[in-house]
């Protein structure tokens, strides 16, 4: 009998410890991911194909996911933070070493895109990409112009952070992320300081300043509200991401509302982010989130996933297979020359945290 099992494992070049981890683990995979963030079938398909039920739970926040993480015992068994936030989580040790023999597909991805998230996951040992993006302006034109005026130039920040603009706008709608680092940096970069500023005085002055000033024509800070109110109208200007302008603009067109939805890069630049996937290192069904990380980077899966949610992929296979529109989309996958505008955020010490967070209270609450 003995002998019989080794041969098996031979036979399947299983190693003990494998098996048993494989024949222990229940049938069942808790993900965490951005809302608007998959395809409708994506999570069926993969429950067809391996009878893995999946539990898959949605967040809008990067701060709500990284305070479950912290906290422990969160109950999930995949999570998908942007590799900023990834980069203080993994020094934190809240996360698993992926062995990688289960990840074959990551041949599929972007060699240079792997290299370049290094920085924030050295040997990418942790996390693999997801979906990428930038965090600039959704906006209707028609509502913008009728606003503004015609000629009114329709390219640059100052459309949300010039008071003097915001204030027409405010009729028709703004909103805001409600995501301190994003909309701080954003606020920042604007003034020609560094987004990714070390300065806590940066934050409590120029920055906090520059949000006090346009916060009466905001209208809610929300990280996933504003895809439905672009779609519909009630808002016509939102702080936000590329890819949630995108799926309003879908939207409007299919209701065949009387307006379009856009996605604007400002001028000056904007921030370019990547969400990764990576496993708490307390999750109780690792094999299957490896098994769902193998799968999302099949070119095919998260083809399809980038043609539902109009967001970039890390993964060159599935290049052919993104639909030509979304690929040729520059606000989606910006071009050479709209990528030297673009900034990464930088892991910053928790002091600077500390105080983003505080000026984001003060900010919201309006005080
Ligand atoms: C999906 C938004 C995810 C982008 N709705 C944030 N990194």
């Amino acid at each position: 009998m003995r002998l019989c099992l080794t041969r098996l494992m031979l036979v399947f070049g299983l190693t003990l410890p494998a098996m048993v981890v494989a024949a222990e683990e229940e049938k069942i995979l808790n993900i965490y991911n951005w809302s608007d963030y998959i395809a409708e079938d994506t999570v069926t398909n993969f429950e067809k194909q391996t009878g893995i039920k999946v539990r898959y739970d949605l967040f809008d926040s990067n701060s709500v996911l990284e305070s479950k993480l912290l906290a422990g015992n969160s109950g999930y068994d995949l999570v998908v933070p942007s590799s900023q936030f990834l980069a203080r989580q993994i020094q934190a040790g809240i996360f698993k070493k992926l062995d990688k023999s289960k990840l074959p597909n990551i041949k599929n991805l972007d060699a240079d895109m792997l290299k370049s998230l290094q920085g924030k996951d050295p040997g990418n040992e942790h996390a693999m990409p997801y979906l990428w993006g930038t965090t600039g302006l959704g906006y209707i034109k028609e509502k913008v112009t009728a606003a503004l005026g015609n000629d009114h130039p329709i390219d640059s920040w100052a459309l949300f952070f010039d008071p003097k603009i915001s204030s027409k706008l405010k009729g028709c709608g703004i909103s805001a992320l409600d995501a301190a680092d994003e909309v701080l940096s954003a606020a920042l970069f604007y003034k020609g300081l560094d987004p990714n500023s070390t300065n806590a005085k940066d934050y409590e002055g120029p920055a906090f300043e520059t949000m006090m000033a346009v916060r009466p024509n905001i209208r809610y800070f929300n990280s996933s509200q504003y895809i439905t109110d672009l779609a519909n109208g009630d808002l016509c200007l939102a702080l936000g991401w590329s890819g949630d302008a995108a799926i309003a603009a879908t939207r409007a067109a299919e209701a065949k509302k009387p307006f379009e939805v856009s996605y604007l890069i400002p001028k000056e630049g904007a921030a370019l982010w990547f969400d990764m996937m990576a496993i708490p290192a307390d999750a109780k069904h690792p094999n299957n989130a490896l098994m769902f990380m193998n799968y999302i980077m099949e070119p095919k899966v998260i083809a399809d996933i980038s043609n539902f949610v109009t967001y970039a992929n890390p993964n060159t296979a599935s290049t052919p297979m993104v639909d030509k529109a979304i690929l040729d989309n520059p606000n989606i996958y910006p071009p050479a020359s709209v990528k030297t505008r673009l900034y990464s955020f930088k892991l910053l010490n928790p002091s600077i945290d500390r105080v983003r967070n505080r000026v984001w209270t003060k900010i919201k609450t309006g005080t």
